[in-house]
């Protein structure tokens, strides 16, 4: 029904609206006025409508619509429980792997990452060890 002449006004509602997203009230786009962050809040549930805008009479039901907010890579893995401390006693048998666990276990750590663990490599953890070679390896995906 929009001619595109501005005798319809849209109107924004629901979580967000005015805040997060605003709607140009002629052609009816939907902006974000705020910076998003997928981690804080991943999606909004927001409800439009035309109105006619004379009369202020509804041109058609109110309609609601989601946005998702896509995810990016801006977290890094941390560790939440760190620093770490363990011991091992002297002489300990070297060596491991998942064929022969005979080696000494350490310590298993654990990293966690914000991001989005369903969609892309954003959230993937490999472990690996930056100092401490050869004394002590650790399995890229268990972080034993
Ligand atoms: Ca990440
Ligand atoms: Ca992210």
């Amino acid at each position: 029904m929009d001619r595109g002449d501005g005798s319809i006004k849209y109107i924004l509602s629901g979580e967000g609206a005015g805040i997060v997203f605003t709607i140009d009230d002629t052609t009816g786009d939907i902006h974000a006025i705020q910076r998003l962050d997928r981690e804080e809040r991943a999606q909004y549930t927001l409800r439009a409508q035309a109105l006619d805008r004379r009369t202020g009479r509804p041109m058609e039901p109110e309609s609601e619509f989601i946005i998702k907010i896509q995810d990016i890579n801006d977290n890094e893995p941390k560790f939440l429980d760190g620093p770490y401390i363990a011991t091992v006693p002297e002489m300990s048998p070297v060596g491991f792997s998942h064929l022969s666990p005979s080696g000494t276990s350490v310590i298993q750590v654990t990293a966690t990452d914000a991001d989005d663990p369903t969609y892309g490599n954003s959230a993937r953890v490999v472990y690996s060890i930056l100092q401490g070679q050869p004394y002590f390896s650790v399995d890229s995906k268990t972080g034993i």
